[in-house]
């Protein structure tokens, strides 16, 4: 019978790979595109499958080796039979080691079990492609699994999910036809293991984003993210997965108001100080929480209580170089507009030179996110929890409104408000935010 040699083929342009396991020995009786070793580079690791079916009648590498593209691993006995009923796609047989007896069988030795007579009974594996078979018939299912679920895998994978105790079902395979790889499985158990317990009480969790080789489609550049960029992330991440969140919109008319406003630059520049629509807004916004408490409340942590609070501090999101801050201005219903101008300056101020306190950034009730020196006609801000609402603000346009007789050029402000649905219902949103527009359009009514 022939004899034919299975080499490295392309794996990516991976240089020293090492070898990390064997994968069979001489003398093992093998399927075609069965995984013989497992190579490591610093990117990923591979399993090197056998080109033809056969017996394996020397190994050319040991634990340790470095390989390339093109190095020689093995020579096979070719097996006509075998060859014959080589399966495809990519089978993962199981063999002894896949059947090694557990006291609690996993779905994984289930379908070992199927591999394993599989591999014996090879040519009947034309017809039944040699796959990992996850099926609800199957006699002693440990995941309650409805529907029939193909998984791929090599047997260095399926060891050492055995030995974690993962049940690959639960993986998501980033190899070719979806295989699950070894660093599949060492990102799943990360992170399983970041995860808060309890973090996940029913449906089907949330799926992870598998890791992507950016480099293989170009050149790239990683740096570090800054310990803010980091923090912000997890915090929006907890709010955005904790927190069914609405988003309601509306748009002030600030025409009168910011005819106001010109009118105040004289004094500002006395007062050494800017006046921008912000300081109003947060004072309009502190007026509104007052007449609606549901808003200016938290959900305590058991779900079973509001806390509301009897105080109005309000956040204001700056944006820095090294990233979103939110000091808090306390009591902003007892504030004037200059004593408000004042803070926002001097806080943001000392936001970007990173000179605040950490207890300047908390205790807040509410926040406002105005990206209106920016640009953009409406964006859905985040509720920073535990607040249940947050305000974001975009930048003002001059729009024709029709005034009864005709229409006329009116400066308006877009604002939109984002809130916590479990506390929050559309009737107190909508009232909130009509209140906090209203009061922006006559401004009167925010010295009352
Ligand atoms: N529409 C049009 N112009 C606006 C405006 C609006 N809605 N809001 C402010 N402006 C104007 C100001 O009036 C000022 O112009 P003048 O000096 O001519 O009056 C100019 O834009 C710059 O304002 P500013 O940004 O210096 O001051 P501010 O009080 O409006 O805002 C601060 C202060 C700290 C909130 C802001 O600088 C900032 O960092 N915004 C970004 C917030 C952010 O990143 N939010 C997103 C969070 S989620 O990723």
């Amino acid at each position: 019978m022939p004899i034919q040699q299975v080499i490295v083929p392309d794996i990516g342009g991976a240089e020293g790979a090492e070898v990390i396991e064997l994968l069979v020995a001489v003398g093992d009786q093998v399927v075609l595109d069965q995984s013989l070793i497992v190579l490591e580079s610093d990117k990923a690791s591979m399993e090197i499958p056998a080109t033809v079916a056969g017996t394996v009648v020397e190994l050319l590498v040991a634990e340790g080796d470095q390989l390339a593209e093109g190095a020689a691993v093995a020579m096979i006995d070719v097996a006509e039979q075998v060859a014959d009923a080589a399966p495809t796609p990519t089978p993962t047989p199981g063999e002894s080691e896949a059947t090694a007896a557990s006291d609690a069988p996993s779905v994984d030795d289930v379908g070992a079990e199927q591999k394993a007579s599989a591999v014996k009974e090879a040519p009947a594996a034309k017809e039944t492609p040699v796959v990992e078979t996850v099926s609800a018939a199957s006699e002693t299912p440990v995941l309650s699994v409805e529907v029939a679920d193909e998984i791929y895998a090599g047997p260095a994978v399926r060891k050492l999910a055995r030995e974690l105790g993962v049940q690959l079902v639960r993986v998501d395979g980033t190899g070719p036809q979806g295989r699950v790889l070894k660093e599949d499985l060492q990102q799943f158990v990360r992170k399983v293991i970041r995860e808060p317990v309890g973090a996940v009480t029913g449906g089907t969790g949330i799926p992870s984003v598998p890791e992507t080789d950016f480099s293989k489609f170009g050149e790239v550049e990683v740096t570090p993210r800054t310990k803010l960029d980091k923090l912000t992330a997890i915090n929006m991440h907890r709010s955005w997965v904790n927190v069914p969140h609405v988003t309601q919109f509306d748009e002030a008319d600030i025409t009168d108001l910011e005819e106001f406003r010109a009118g105040l630059k004289a004094e500002a520049e006395q007062r050494s100080t800017r006046i921008t629509p912000l300081p109003f807004l947060l004072k309009a916004c502190a007026l509104a929480l007052r007449d609606n408490p549901k808003i200016n409340s938290s959900l305590a942590r058991s779900g079973e209580d509001l806390v509301h609070k009897k105080y109005i501090h309000i956040g204001v999101a700056v944006d820095t170089p090294a990233g979103l801050m939110v000091p808090v201005i306390r009591d902003v219903d007892r504030k004037t507009i200059w004593e408000l101008a004042h803070e926002v300056a001097e806080l943001a101020s000392r936001a970007r030179d990173r000179k605040l306190l950490p207890a300047e950034m908390q205790g807040g009730c509410f926040t406002v996110s105005s990206l209106g020196n920016i640009g953009g006609n409406g964006f859905t801000p985040i509720v920073n929890t535990p607040e249940v609402a947050i305000l974001g603000v975009s930048k003002t346009a001059i729009k024709p409104l029709w005034n009864g007789a005709e229409f006329a050029p009116r400066t308006m402000l877009p604002v939109a408000l984002s809130y916590d649905h479990r506390v929050v219902n559309g009737g107190n949103g909508g009232r909130f935010l009509t209140r906090i527009v209203s009061l922006l359009g006559d401004i009167r009514q925010l010295s009352l």
